[in-house]
């Protein structure tokens, strides 16, 4: 009898990836997707935090060119970070079971934008599996590897939050997919992307991405609920479930494998009813595409581009309904945790008036009151190389004002890169940037990271200590303080360093308050092993 479990869809992908055999899990933590790699590892499957996601991408498609199979996991705007591999992988193909969770935001719970990552599977050519609940999470992560290996192609499979996050009754279907086994055969025209090899493999990419829109048209993810013929909708996603809510009385069609689209089928349910749907979160991007291929079809207004869909939502879009939507009541604001380490230092910050180039973390809530210390914030990694374009622009008197904050996860995550260019064009100033160590991963619920000397299980692991990596590359002054402890302390330096030319990195160390606790743990259990 199958085993019936309550899960959330992250914890369906983590099942499955389990029973699936996947050989190794990568990723790089990131809100709604977190908790996939953790779920996996407890169960006994291989992961990994990598530093970053072009890093985790590519270290999967190592296992996947070994034949292995291989998942990786990341929030939407990692696919940014990850997308050069994911471009060329798509020409390439992979022996081996390739599987890219990207798990999009819808409305921003927790992100810095909401870019519908579907565009992804369309500009790179890699099918793309969209399941709506939990159960949907199990099944179709079996099949997109068994998808993966058949096509030889990676397969990019989008969660939103919504889907990551909320619990259903699932059946556990063990064996459901058995992983072949490990073999290294060299195939240089197919993973060597020199030009004669790539010209060659776009081609058989695109006749790749043919065959599965046929096999698309005839296969078993796309699911057809017959109803009356006034109304179909065709839906993708959590977007299937709401509108099934919104309007029970509707035929309607749930496409699973998105990219390439059944056009066939869908153009024999439009045939089918009277008015026909497309209920989607995001971007028009299933609409366009049928509109394109000549299939007259309703399609939400613009307001509902934004934010999360829901059933109210849903009706409203049916409704063309056009009126003001009910404004949701004002939360409490986010805030630095009190004892937080961060606090201290942006204390001294906005004391001493800097213009300060922020990046992403819990430390990007410095932005707030009481501090209102943090003036720019863009994307990961992104503090340290905007703070050296600012003080290569401004007046000499407010460049010497530029601080760039970085947390250690971030600076390990593609804020190294950031220092490599402060050493190499120097701006005449020079330039001060502060590494937040708080010894974790906070943002994301205290994932481990390379400079915290533990594995994603929190066991032991090298540690890269962040002093030796920024004095290697060539900064002039390395400090380490704590002005939780000492705010004297680091203002001096502070004031010290900005007064120069030189080039400064000074890491603010002291251990998040609320992983401590755990952290000890952690140091206890490793102690105890010994
Ligand atoms: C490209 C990308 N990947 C992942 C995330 C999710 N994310 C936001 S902040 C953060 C790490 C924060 O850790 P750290 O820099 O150590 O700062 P802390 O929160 O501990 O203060 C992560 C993983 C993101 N916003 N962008």
């Amino acid at each position: 009898m199958a085993e019936k479990m309550l899960v959330s869809g992250n914890e369906a992908v983590a099942l499955a990836a389990f029973d699936c055999g996947v050989l190794r899990g990568t990723g790089y933590p990131g809100t709604p997707s977190s908790e996939i790699l953790d779920e996996f590892s407890k169960l006994g499957g291989t992961a990994e935090w990598a530093p970053n996601e072009k890093v985790a991408l590519e270290v999967a498609i190592g296992v996947a060119f070994a034949r292995g199979r291989s998942l990786v996991t990341m929030k939407h705007v990692g696919l940014n970070v990850a997308a050069d591999p994911l471009f060329t992988i798509a020409y390439c193909g992979t022996p081996g079971g390739l599987v890219i969770i990207s798990a999009d935001d819808p409305g921003m719970a927790s992100s810095q934008n909401e870019q519908d990552n579907r565009r992804y599977a369309i500009a790179a050519g890699i099918p793309m599996l969209e399941p709506a609940d939990s159960q949907q999470c199990y099944d179709f992560l079996c099949r997109a590897f068994t998808l993966s290996e058949q096509y030889r192609c990676p397969v990019l499979f989008r969660l939103t939050t919504r889907v990551c996050h909320s619990q259903c009754v699932i059946e556990r279907r063990r064996n459901a997919a058995p992983a072949p086994a490990v073999k290294y055969e060299k195939d240089v025209k197919a993973n060597v992307m020199i030009p004669a090899f790539a010209r060659i493999a776009h081609h058989k990419l695109r006749a790749k991405l043919a065959d599965i829109a046929a096999m698309n048209d005839s296969g078993d993810l796309v699911f057809e609920t017959a109803g009356n013929t006034d109304l179909g909708i065709i839906a993708t996603g959590i977007s299937a479930m709401h509108a099934r809510e919104a309007a029970p009385e509707a035929s309607l069609l749930q496409i699973g494998l998105t990219y390439p689209l059944p056009m066939g089928r869908i153009r024999a349910f439009a045939a089918k009813v009277k008015r026909c749907f497309v209920i989607e979160e995001g971007d028009p991007v299933l609409a366009d595409a049928c509109r394109a291929a000549g299939i007259a079809v309703e399609s939400k207004d613009e307001m509902f581009r934004f934010g999360e869909l829901n059933v109210g939502r849903v009706r409203r879009m049916l409704n063309h309904d056009l009126s003001p939507e009910p404004v949701r009541p004002a939360g409490k604001p986010p805030q630095l945790c009190v004892g937080c380490p961060h606090r201290r230092t942006y204390e001294v910050l906005r004391d001493n008036q800097c213009i300060v180039a922020g990046d992403i973390g819990c430390y990007t809530l410095g932005v707030l009151p009481p501090f209102e210390a943090v003036d720019t914030c863009v994307c990961m990694g992104a503090s340290i190389t905007t703070g050296l374009g600012l003080r290569h622009a401004l007046p000499e008197a407010e460049a010497r004002r530029v601080v760039s904050v970085i947390g250690d996860s971030t600076f390990l995550h593609t804020g190294i890169n950031g220092i490599v260019e402060m050493v190499y064009n120097r701006p005449a100033t020079g330039h001060v940037v502060i590494i937040l160590d708080n010894s974790i991963t906070a943002m994301t619920g205290m994932q481990e990271n390379p400079s915290t000397g533990r594995k994603l299980d929190h066991t032991p692991a090298p540690k890269v200590v962040i002093e030796d990596v920024v004095k290697a590359i060539g900064v002039d002054h390395v400090d380490i303080c704590d002005p939780t402890l000492d705010r004297e302390g680091f203002e001096t330096i502070l004031k010290q360093r900005l007064a120069s030319n030189d080039l400064s990195v000074i890491i603010a160390r002291r251990c998040c308050l609320i992983a401590a606790a755990k952290v000890r743990s952690y140091e206890t259990a490793a102690k105890e092993e010994k």
